[in-house]
């Protein structure tokens, strides 16, 4: 069966909303009164017209009927990890395929921490996850994040870049990567990842004009868009900031 990008892209760019957030960092490291509530970051993506917003399945069941009504195309996070425990990372698998399709889900998402020890454990799940997804169309995002003790840099043009191919080579329609801000790096990466889609996590908070740059030099480097969460709905004005990413994403030329 086809993969359904259509509903999750518009023209060709994306712009997605993460809020996995509370499992991964915490609550008390990234949340305030406003953003700790689900229906804040819904409403955001519902009024700033995002492509997708991505929950996990707890925030799923327990706001489907406001998720609903939102028509913002889910992305169901199927597995996560909390930051307390250290050493080599493996993101625990949460939820199925069947219950992303349940809940109407418009994409799932999933996350491999490329060169852990636990690489092969991950891969695996993914083989079978999105196996499943394309059965019913389902497009599949990966979260391609290099970590664990044999990797030293990240975001290094050589983990970026592997990064893509990997997503590219186990069957991913979108990898979501970190950016090391530079564009030729970026360029590189967009070309290793084929026809496998990129778009970029925000990270930390920065300062507007900072984030603005870093997303037309990726569009103009190739990436299709951004799967932001801090950056967004941290800041005083989410919808007023939205519409300045959305005029760089759909604004840019790709060079
Ligand atoms: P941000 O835009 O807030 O960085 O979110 C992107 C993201 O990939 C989230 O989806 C995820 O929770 C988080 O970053 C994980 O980051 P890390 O594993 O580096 O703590």
């Amino acid at each position: 069966m086809r993969v359904k990008l259509g509903k999750i892209m518009t023209k060709g760019r994306a712009l997605y909303l993460a809020y996995d957030q509370g499992l991964e960092h915490g609550p008390e490291s990234d949340f305030n009164d406003k953003n700790v509530d689900p229906l804040y970051i819904l409403n955001i993506a519902k009024k700033g017209r995002y492509n997708g917003v991505v929950f996990h399945k707890g925030i799923i069941e327990k706001y489907y009927e406001e998720i609903k009504k939102s028509k913002v195309p889910l992305v169901f996070k199927l597995n996560g990890k909390t930051k307390l425990v250290k050493g080599e990372p493996i993101s625990a698998k949460i939820a199925k395929v069947e219950e992303a399709l349940k809940f109407g889900a418009s994409a799932v998402g999933f996350t491999i921490y490329l060169g852990s020890k636990f690489e092969a454990e991950m891969i695996e799940q993914f083989e079978k996850i999105q196996r499943k997804a394309h059965e019913h169309g389902l497009p599949v995002i990966v979260w391609m994040y290099p970590r664990g003790e044999k990797v030293k840099n990240d975001t290094s043009r050589e983990m970026m870049s592997y990064a893509a191919r990997a997503a590219l080579e186990i069957g991913a329609d979108i990898v979501k990567l970190k950016y090391n801000g530079k564009k030729k790096d970026m360029a590189w990466t967009v070309k290793s990842a084929g026809r496998t889609k990129v778009v970029i996590a925000g990270g930390v908070k920065k300062d507007e004009k900072t984030f603005l740059s870093q997303i037309k030099n990726v569009i103009s480097a190739g990436a299709i868009g951004l799967a932001v969460g801090r950056n967004v709905w941290q800041h005083p004005k989410p919808l007023e900031l939205t519409k300045k990413i959305k005029k760089t994403i759909w604004g840019v030329k790709c060079k």
